[in-house]
């Protein structure tokens, strides 16, 4: 095997990055003083007696991300501005001070539990109200504390979200954020919980209008895993357009082997996509009306959720603490397509051989979805003959790699034999933790054949499914 080859499937995955990975589809709540002031970044100074959801409900967030079919929920316990959505003892700058005197982190917890849902933290490193930040130390002890408090008092944490924006500008505060001590508070705490964006385990795709790259790798260069370079990158995340741009040119391709070529460290580092139901990521009543469209949306969860990386979907609560009627409303739309397309298996009961298998991880073991099919390292290309029970009528392909074994294949193909003939219904390069390719039009056949073209040693695959 090609020395490079090797040294690039030898990168897998932490568990924790496999039970994140493995929830697909989660949800952000930015929630705090801007949807008070009607702005995306408060300046600190804001007033607590402005808070007052009159009718905040986690119940009926978590019944609206559920109708979703998400997974997993992060909330925003402190934005830039300060404000902290729990009962913290590090500030006075609380929920507790202000008119609603209740902890939202602590709410959201128990509804999760009854929903079922994951839970998580966004904790902003970026602090404009609290006197300690820019001061180095003082600050970094007072963060940890605010860390230490939110891991160990509200259940099990599957995610800390870093965020890396900062718009001190030149002349502001300077304050260098302990990293390492952060991320040692997370792993004693909440050893089960990903570290994302400024952090170890999850990679941001760069921008936050929900693309994802056409072939997103989750082995990359260590060098991705920098946060200065990911906060110079969220500096420019103040402006409008960012939010719309897509990937950063010059950093389409992060994965491949020839951009990979040379590079000393390597890791496991996957892609999130992170976009909000509106233009906002707070709630403003001007965008009532700019909620996303369904297309779109379904579009975002296709590239993202079928393209080797997790949606984080944020929905914004209005000033009454409560989703608003538009977005609900479309978070049932996408759930009812992603149940109503996606979710029905039309290769339960087929029979599936391949052109080669160790002796181990026959194609059988795809037909019982119990075991993975591994095509043998000298192989790096492979044919999987599928026969369905009865003539299918498909839209979409799902594969899923066995990513315990890395991420290994670089190009597919499938055909669908139509009337004596085999016809190219789709094709695709990275396939990933998941890959969900939807067809250019819908394909009516009993037999199928899955080409894998060029893969880093022998493929593997633990799901083929037709939907
Ligand atoms: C950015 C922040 O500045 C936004 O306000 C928002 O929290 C987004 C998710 O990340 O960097």
């Amino acid at each position: 095997m090609d020395e490079q080859v090797k040294r690039l499937i030898a990168v897998t995955p932490q568990p924790r990055q496999i039970a994140w990975q493995e929830l697909e589809f989660t949800a952000f709540i930015h929630f705090g003083m801007n949807a008070f002031t009607n702005r995306e970044w408060g300046d600190g100074s804001e007033d607590p007696a402005i808070f007052h959801p009159s009718r905040l409900d986690t119940d009926q967030w978590c019944a609206a991300l559920c109708a979703a079919g998400i997974k997993a929920v992060l909330l925003t316990a402190k934005h830039h501005d300060g404000f902290c959505l729990w009962d913290t003892k590090q500030t006075d700058h609380s929920v507790m001070r202000s008119p609603y005197g209740k902890d939202i982190f602590r709410q959201l917890s128990i509804s999760c539990k009854k929903f079922g849902l994951k839970l998580g933290v966004y904790l902003s490193p970026w602090d404009r109200h609290d006197p300690r930040y820019g001061q180095g130390k003082p600050y970094d002890d007072f963060f940890c504390a605010q860390l230490t408090e939110l891991l160990t008092g509200y259940g099990e944490l599957y995610c800390v979200w870093f965020d890396g924006a900062c718009g001190e500008g030149p002349n502001g505060k300077r304050q260098r954020y302990d990293w390492a001590r952060y991320y040692q508070v997370i792993r004693s705490l909440q050893p089960g919980a990903v570290i994302s964006v400024c952090g170890p385990d999850v990679r941001w795709c760069g921008n936050e209008a929900g693309h994802c790259r056409p072939s997103e790798w989750s082995v990359v260069a260590a060098g991705m895993r920098d946060n200065e370079k990911i906060h110079e990158k969220s500096q420019q995340a103040d402006d409008d357009a960012f939010r719309e741009r897509t990937i950063p040119s010059g950093e389409e391709d992060l994965g491949s082997r020839q951009a990979l070529a040379g590079i000393e460290e390597l890791i496991w580092y996957p892609a999130e996509v992170n976009t909000s139901i509106r233009p906002g990521w707070f709630y403003h009543p001007e965008e009532d009306e700019k909620v996303k469209p369904l297309e779109e949306l379904k579009k975002v969860y296709l590239q993202a959720v079928g393209g080797n990386a997790v949606m984080l979907l944020n929905i914004p609560p209005n000033r009454e603490g409560l989703f608003a009627v538009p977005d609900v409303r479309r978070l049932c739309e996408l759930g009812d397509f992603i149940r109503g397309s996606l979710s029905r298996n039309l290769l339960e009961g087929a029979r599936f051989s391949a052109s080669a298998a160790e002796a181990d991880h026959p194609a059988s073991l795809l037909e019982e979805g119990k075991g993975y099919w591994k095509a043998p390292d000298s192989q790096e290309s492979a044919v999987l003959e599928i026969t369905a029970a009865v003539p299918v009528c498909a839209r979409y392909l799902r594969l899923k790699e066995e990513i315990t074994r890395s991420q290994r294949i670089e190009g597919f193909i499938l055909e669908a034999l139509e009337n004596g003939e085999w016809r190219t219904v789709c094709e695709g390069t990275t396939a990933g933790y998941q890959r969900i390719v939807p067809f250019s039009e819908p394909a009516t056949a009993q037999r199928w054949r899955l080409t894998i073209t060029a893969s880093r040693a022998g493929a593997t695959l633990k799901a083929l499914m037709l939907h």
